[in-house]
């Protein structure tokens, strides 16, 4: 359904207007955005596997997954169901309430298709919110997907169309966009964001979210990345992006799409804990949790626990299905209602 906060139109020197704001001012509208539409105090929490790793025909300048570059990643086949579940389960242990399971291909095939699915089915029947990135879906990909119970697809524009073909030379910007169509088309909720920090100007850092904002529809989950520089990738040593630079980004993002959960997403690990504050302020609402996003590192268990409680964030509960409240067991049961086990394997208490 439209509403009346969701412009689509939003035009380049608007956004960039919204980049060039002092930053007190910029973060100030943001939060105020951020607490009327979420929770200002509860973040989204997503684990993330990759469940194939390596080996990718692409050239993307930034991924350690490209099997053209060097960067001692080894390729792994398509892992097994009890595999994942494995995984899965961990993750809600750990508090997570989505599974993100990430491919390196430029695509699937038609036969990879019905494993993915039997993969996401079981992870759906743990009780966990599933998202899939795959790369570009062929016909019919997308509605199987859903149809196994795929919540959520994840396939980010990465940069601004004019940067695009500087990072990316195997595919085209548009091929993004159909496959962002046929997710759209399936019913599937869309997570779709990009990197900063890949030498990009601020203009084109507007130009990113002016796209995001401008799809038909503002995707459900708004990942923004900080490029992860790994050795042997052409971006390896991209000059570091300005913290106030990154925290800029997530406000805007917040502004353009104000219903959308925009997510501090890969760069974490190299971001002190003031600079995440102010992202949280600024309007982030979700991160990945766990030690490892696909190959590259992720901040400690531990070190997110004590960040939350330092901040008195929770973690944002998820209603299943079947009733059933999550329990905040990331900050040790803070919300527990009754002692009993769920009875999900996830040690959380019960509402139900
Ligand atoms: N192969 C599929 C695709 O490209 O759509 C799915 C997996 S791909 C690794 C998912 C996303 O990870 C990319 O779109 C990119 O935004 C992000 N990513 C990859 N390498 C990164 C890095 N070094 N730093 C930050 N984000 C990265
Ligand atoms: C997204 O926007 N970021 C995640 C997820 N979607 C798939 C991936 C980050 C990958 C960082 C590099 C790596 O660990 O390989
Ligand atoms: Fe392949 Fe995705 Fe990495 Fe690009 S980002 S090289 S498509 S795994």
């Amino acid at each position: 359904m439209a509403n009346a906060v969701t412009r689509h139109d939003w035009s380049r020197d608007e956004v960039r207007a919204l980049f060039d704001l002092p930053f007190n001012e910029l973060l100030h509208q943001a939060h105020l955005v951020h607490r009327e539409h979420h929770d200002p105090n509860a973040v989204q929490v997503s684990t993330l596997l990759s469940i194939k790793t390596g080996g990718c025909p692409e050239d993307c300048a930034y991924c350690p997954q490209a099997a053209r570059y060097d960067t001692g990643v080894a390729a792994q086949k398509l892992m097994d169901v009890d595999d994942v579940l494995e995984r899965a389960r961990a993750a809600k242990a750990a508090g997570a309430s989505r599974f993100c399971m990430g491919a390196a291909w430029r695509g699937p095939k038609d036969r990879d298709i019905p494993k993915v699915a039997a993969i996401v089915s079981a992870v759906k029947g743990l009780g966990l919110e599933t998202c899939a990135t795959l790369g570009m879906l062929g016909d019919g990909h997308a509605q199987t997907l859903k149809d196994a119970g795929l919540d959520y697809y994840n396939h980010n524009i990465d940069t601004a169309p004019e940067f695009y073909g500087e990072i990316i030379h195997t595919r085209e910007y548009q091929d993004r966009l159909g496959t962002l169509e046929q997710v759209r088309d399936a019913g599937l909720k869309t997570c779709c964001g990009g990197i900063v920090g890949m030498g990009e100007t601020r203009d084109q850092r507007a130009g990113l979210l002016q796209a995001l904002a401008n799809l038909p529809a503002h995707p459900q989950s708004v990942p923004i990345n900080q490029l992860v520089p790994v050795p042997g990738t052409p971006l390896a040593n991209a000059d570091k992006l300005d913290p106030f630079e990154f925290v800029r980004t997530i406000a805007v993002a917040r502004l353009l799409m104000p219903l959308s959960t925009v997510r501090l997403s890969a760069g974490r690990q190299q971001m002190d804990d003031a600079v995440q504050a102010l992202c949280f302020f600024a309007g982030a609402g979700s991160i990945f949790h766990g030690e490892k996003l696909l190959t590259t590192g992720n901040p400690d268990v531990e070190a997110d626990r004590a960040l939350f409680r330092r901040l008195d964030l929770h973690p944002l509960e998820v209603v299943e299905q079947a009733g059933t409240v999550h329990a905040d067991i990331m900050q040790g049961g803070r919300t527990a209602v009754d002692q009993a086990s769920c009875g999900n394997g996830c040690g959380c208490s019960t509402t139900a």
